[in-house]
């Protein structure tokens, strides 16, 4: 092999070959510049000698002109972090490349090559994660975005697809296992080492590139697809965790049949394998025929994974199984088009866990998530649209916007076609666009021929960022309701002039007087204000709007309470139930928060949260799943995105006080209600309803009665025979100050001792609860032996709770923000992707209250003046100040 030392650019400028510093100011990449590639690269030949210190690969690339781009005399090559060794043209050795930053500038002079190139990389040193890297002695690969350029220089964007082979060889006592994307072809084992070939025939672009090698052992099943193909499935983990991974195993056949019947998708390979990784920056990855799994999202037992866990592990199968299509098949253009497949893939995993989960409460959730995650991101300074126009680092565009927005707006197209002309849509994209690099244009293309839609509004929500704020205003009108809707899109940054943008309501007019429920509406809203009419079901009218939360707005409309207490009770649609009883709550506790509540109108706001939650405890229609979702009360966080600059103290102070209220009034139906829970077996009917309302008839009676919670909670998490029970009982015990809370803290670390994702939730757990010293535990928790930088489930463990914490993370003097922006310092220069993802949790500054408002940006003005960042925090530090 030929090894180049000192490479020198063709007219011999030494210094444009070295790598260049990282730049101060990291170069903004526009949608607007997008231009074909000018080489096709019809075959990728691939060849691995893997060490876990040091790694060769040589890449042979047949690449021949684009004709459909412009010109090009010189061949881009992307690279990061590489040790070049060699170039090859056609067989011989060249030396006429240059290098532009980290990019190999090769001059290419006819329409048709060969080239050839050798790099060394050192898995072991690979902190980031991204590229290939090693974990507990396996190696491992992640791509997406931009990693394969850490592996081999490529031209690593997702519109040049290539057809791979790929050979790697290595010790065989290190490397027993060697996977690849698409099918084995030939292995081999001589004088200890062992080789492996591997041929993926779908062409793909680098980010969906793969590879595994280690000692790891597979739950093995098959599937047999819709046309009658057997293909063989693996799950591969560390032998010790074998026994945990039945449910992954049959989520994925559940996936493979769902998709079959609602989407007409059948799988395309032979073989699929999920590998379980513990060192991991996301959730998983859907590399072709070899998905790459964080443990978290595969190892479940009852033992050591709540349902919760369970469902998770389910829908983070099917989402990456989904993306075979959504993703695969079918990629993006270029990363502007990153929703294309992110938010219909989720759009797709949220349909599947509605059906095997049940629709109102996992709808629930979802909305939960969106309004969580994604509603600050789109009023805070890191808003933008579903299709970006600009970025400096893709990785921070891995967004609650892109993906969960994303869902929420193709949703909406599948609520104004109906679900049968919607599937004439994804039929024809997927039909239209198969083994393309598409846009996200071309989906609403497809959708709207499809089905039938006329969309040109609506291509609105793909370019504009924020929420909008619908107004609602009804008038009776003879025997008939007038609905004044009116819409506002707020203004984000870079963009201060908005469009309406068409918003499909569904609604209903209900009476309070008699009862009846109207029959349901759809309501596209398009213009700024709108007037709608419909019948009344009796007098009194109430509108249930927005049911299913049809659109991802934020609804703004005087209603009293009554008329919520009357939806909460009686609406037909069981989500706009639960919005009801949010409403309520929000209401009650915005008001006391902002400290504009007298005694007596505080009286009567608890009174009327208490029948209706009081109703819900008692409604024996009801089945305790969602019980449990209409029995949680809105997040600190959904109440501080409802006011103006606020304190978090108060908000904290009038949650607790509310659910110590509740907990008192409501005490005897509480009670009730957890011992009729408490009779059923683990495997009985409704069992996982009856652990969820558990454990939060514990949450209230923590805030009302702290010593019977401590006893119950105590007992809950002694008998307990599964995680769900345990790990409830012990958070509600680690937010009191008693007894039961150490011995159990201790308990639960010694049992789970040397279980990585069980030692999580015991960071979490502390690190999360309502414990007035939370703050000093995390501190303390920093510094355990079982801590590490290294891991990000363990980061995320720890730092991610904690800022998840309010109270501790909002302490008044600015203990909280300085530790946060210290971990993403001491984080930057290991695993920056990860770091990144602490940033906005500071970026929330100008929505405070003045005090914490100064010390929040204090803290990110210190993190901007540090030097030496990574572009991944750059980026989110230089938007957050801005
Ligand atoms: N495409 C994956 C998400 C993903 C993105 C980047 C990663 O790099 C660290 C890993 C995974 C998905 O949507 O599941
Ligand atoms: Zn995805």
């Amino acid at each position: 092999m030929d090894i180049v030392t000192t490479p020198t650019t063709p007219d011999g400028n030494p210094e444009l070959a070295d790598a260049a510093p990282t730049p101060h100011e990291p170069p903004v990449i526009r949608r607007e510049d997008y231009k074909p590639y000018p080489w096709i690269v019809s075959e990728t030949h691939l060849d691995f000698d893997l060490g876990l210190d040091a790694t060769r690969v040589v890449s042979k690339l047949t690449v021949a002109r684009n004709a459909k781009a412009d010109p090009a005399d010189t061949m881009r090559l992307n690279g990061d972090g590489l040790e070049l060794l060699s170039v090859k043209v056609d067989g011989e050795v060249v030396n006429n490349w240059r290098m532009d930053g980290d990019d190999l500038i090769l001059p290419l002079s006819s329409d048709a090559h060969e080239v050839e190139i050798a790099t060394e990389i050192d898995p072991s040193a690979n902190t980031q994660l991204m590229g290939l890297y090693a974990s507990g002695g396996m190696l491992c690969t992640q791509c997406e975005a931009e990693g394969f350029r850490r592996i081999t220089f490529f031209p690593d964007r997702p519109d040049v697809l290539s057809v791979y082979t790929v050979k790697m060889r290595g010790s065989a006592e290190q490397f027993p296992v060697m996977l690849c994307n698409g099918n084995e072809v030939a292995t081999g084992e001589e004088e200890g080492e062992r080789w492996a070939e591997w041929h993926d025939p779908w062409p793909k672009p680098s980010y969906l590139f793969a590879l595994v090698a280690g000692d790891l052992v597979s739950n093995r099943g098959t599937f047999t697809t819709m046309n009658g193909r057997e293909v063989e499935l693996n799950i591969w983990v560390r032998e010790e965790d074998l026994p945990r991974t039945d449910h992954a195993l049959e989520s994925l056949r559940k996936s493979m049949k769902w998709d079959e019947e609602t989407f007409g998708r059948e799988y395309d390979l032979d073989l699929f394998n999920i590998v379980a990784v513990s060192d991991f920056n996301m959730g998983a990855m859907e590399n072709k025929g070899l998905n790459v799994f964080n443990t978290k999202y595969v190892l479940a037992d009852q033992e050591t994974a709540t349902d919760a866990d369970y469902d998770a592990i389910e829908g983070v199968i099917a989402h990456e199984y989904f993306h075979n299509w959504s993703g695969n098949r079918i990629t993006c253009r270029d990363w502007f088009q990153l929703s294309l497949k992110e938010g219909f893939t989720v759009l797709r995993d949220q349909l599947f866990s509605q059906d095997m989960q049940g629709e109102a409460v996992k709808r629930i959730e979802d909305v939960r998530i969106l309004r969580a995650a994604q509603f600050p991101e789109d009023s805070g300074p890191l808003a933008h649209p579903i299709r970006p126009d600009s970025y400096r680092e893709i990785s921070n565009f891995y967004t609650a916007t892109i993906y969960n927005k994303g869902a929420e707006v193709i949703r909406m197209m599948r609520t104004m076609a109906g679900p049968e002309k919607f599937r004439e849509g994804t039929d024809l994209y997927f039909d239209r666009h198969d083994g393309e690099a598409a846009t996200c244009e071309d989906f609403v293309s497809a959708i709207e021929d499809g089905a039938g839609l006329d969309l040109k509004q609506f291509r609105l929500w793909y370019s504009q960022a924020g929420t909008p704020r619908v107004t609602v205003a009804q008038e009776v009108v003879g025997d008939g309701l007038k609905l004044t809707l009116s819409q506002e899109v707020p203004a984000t940054p870079g963009q201060s002039e908005k469009k309406p943008v068409p918003i499909p309501l569904r609604l209903a007019v209900h009476s309070r007087a008699n009862g009846a429920t109207g029959p349901e509406q759809l309501a596209v809203l398009t213009e700024a204000e709108q007037t709608f009419e419909y019948p009344l079901a009796g007098p009194d009218p109430v509108v249930s709007i927005n049911r299913g939360f049809s659109a991802p707005v934020r609804i703004k409309r005087d209603v009293s309470q009554d008329d919520l207490a009357f939806l909460a009770a009686s609406d037909d649609d069981p989500f706009a139930r639960y919005e009801a009883l949010q409403e309520l709550a929000v209401g009650h506790l915005v008001a006391v928060a902002s400290g504009d509540r007298s005694d007596a109108d505080r009286a009567a706001g608890e009174d009327a949260l208490a029948k209706a939650l009081g109703a819900i405890l008692t409604d024996d229609a009801l089945d305790d799943a969602m019980r449990g979702e209409l029995m949680t009360l809105p997040s600190e966080s959904y109440l501080f995105e409802q006011m103006d600059r606020p304190d978090p103290a108060r908000i904290h102070e009038a949650r607790e006080g509310l659910k110590a209220t509740l907990g008192t009034t409501l005490a005897s139906e509480f009670h009730a209600l957890y011992d009729r829970c408490e009779a059923v077996p683990f495997d009985g009917e409704g069992a996982r309803g009856a652990r969820k309302v558990k454990t939060q008839v514990l949450t209230y009676a923590a805030a009302s009665d702290p010593a019977k919670a401590a006893e119950l909670a105590a007992h809950q998490y002694d008998k307990a025979d599964n995680m769900t029970d345990r790990q409830g009982a012990l958070m509600v015990l680690c937010g009191l100050e008693c007894p039961e809370r150490t011995a159990r803290l201790l308990d639960f670390y010694n049992r789970y001792k040397g279980n990585a994702l069980v030692i999580d939730k015991w960071f979490t757990l502390q690190a999360l609860s309502l414990h007035p010293q939370a703050i000093e535990h995390v501190k303390a928790l920093a510094k355990h032996d079982d801590f590490t930088l290294r891991n990000p489930n363990r980061v995320r463990s720890l730092y991610m709770a904690f800022a998840g914490n309010p109270q501790a993370f909002h302490a008044a003097d600015g203990e909280g923000y300085r530790m946060l922006a210290d971990l993403i310092l001491e984080l930057d220069p290991i695993n920056p992707q990860t770091a990144a993802r602490f940033v906005p949790s500071l970026g929330k500054w100008r929505k405070i209250e003045e005090g914490r408002a100064e010390k929040m940006r204090g803290e990110l003005e210190r993190i901007a003046k540090a030097g030496n960042l990574s572009r991944d925090i750059y980026e989110q530090v230089a938007r957050s100040l801005e």
